[in-house]
């Protein structure tokens, strides 16, 4: 296993350590949630008593692989946790997520939740967010109309492809990547872009992270 994936097992491990026993969790995604849905399986066998809501079908998938019963918003309408991962985290816990193209169950499963806990290694701590391309997910009808009004805000948005293909979300949507740059004010620009219709959510979290568990060479460390 290289650096980078012993990082994210070491702090998506960590992590599950914030699971107690009866709660209902939100499972998020990537591959640092990974980690944390394959260790919660192993504590699951020991028998924590936990239900996941999943924030993606890959996530989902893990969860069934590694045993980590799953629910829904039909059963259970608010969350004790959810533990997801993020691209970029700057110094007030503003986020940049949705690389792995999850981010609107992400929030709204984040949102659901008591407490939002981040895993990520360290080279995703930012002092200001922007360099990752904000992903943004668009209505599919009329998602050229919505790029020219995202684009008066001062980027190129690029239409997310998987291969040849255009790339389509869990909830059959289009994401658009937003290389904004420096964004000196996140929570301006995510009100900007949401009063754009056909925009459906974007990927800046804003004050939602509670805690943020960082790995750093061969240590955890906590923010929040
Ligand atoms: C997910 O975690 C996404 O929002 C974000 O893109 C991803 C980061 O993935 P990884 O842990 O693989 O770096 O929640």
């Amino acid at each position: 296993m290289n650096e980078a994936d012993q990082m994210k097992k070491l702090v998506g491990e960590a992590a599950v350590e914030n699971v107690e026993d009866g709660m209902k969790v939100g499972l998020g995604s990537g591959s640092t949630v990974y980690w944390m849905v394959k260790k919660l399986g192993e504590r699951v066998k020991e028998g924590l008593d936990v239900e996941g809501v999943p924030t993606s079908n890959t996530t989902a998938e893990w969860a069934r692989e590694f045993g980590v019963p799953l629910t829904d918003f039909s059963k259970v309408q608010e969350l004790d946790l959810t533990i997801d991962g993020a691209d970029e985290v700057d110094e007030q816990l503003h986020l940049i997520k949705g690389g792995g193209g999850a981010l609107f169950r992400e929030k709204v499963v984040a949102a659901a939740a008591k407490e939002l806990v981040i895993i990520v290694d360290g080279s995703k701590l930012v002092s200001q967010l922007g360099k990752f391309a904000l992903p943004v997910e668009v209505l599919p009808f009329g998602w050229e109309v919505t790029a020219k009004h995202i684009a008066a805000l001062g980027c190129s948005p690029q239409l997310r492809t998987a291969g040849e293909e255009t790339y389509v979300t869990d909830n059959g949507n289009y994401i658009l990547d937003c290389p904004f740059g420096q964004i000196k004010d996140p929570a301006t620009l995510h009100n900007d872009l949401k009063d754009i219709v056909g925009v459906i959510e974007t990927g800046l979290f804003i004050g939602m992270a509670d805690k943020i568990v960082v790995g750093k060479q061969d240590k955890v460390e906590v923010i929040s």
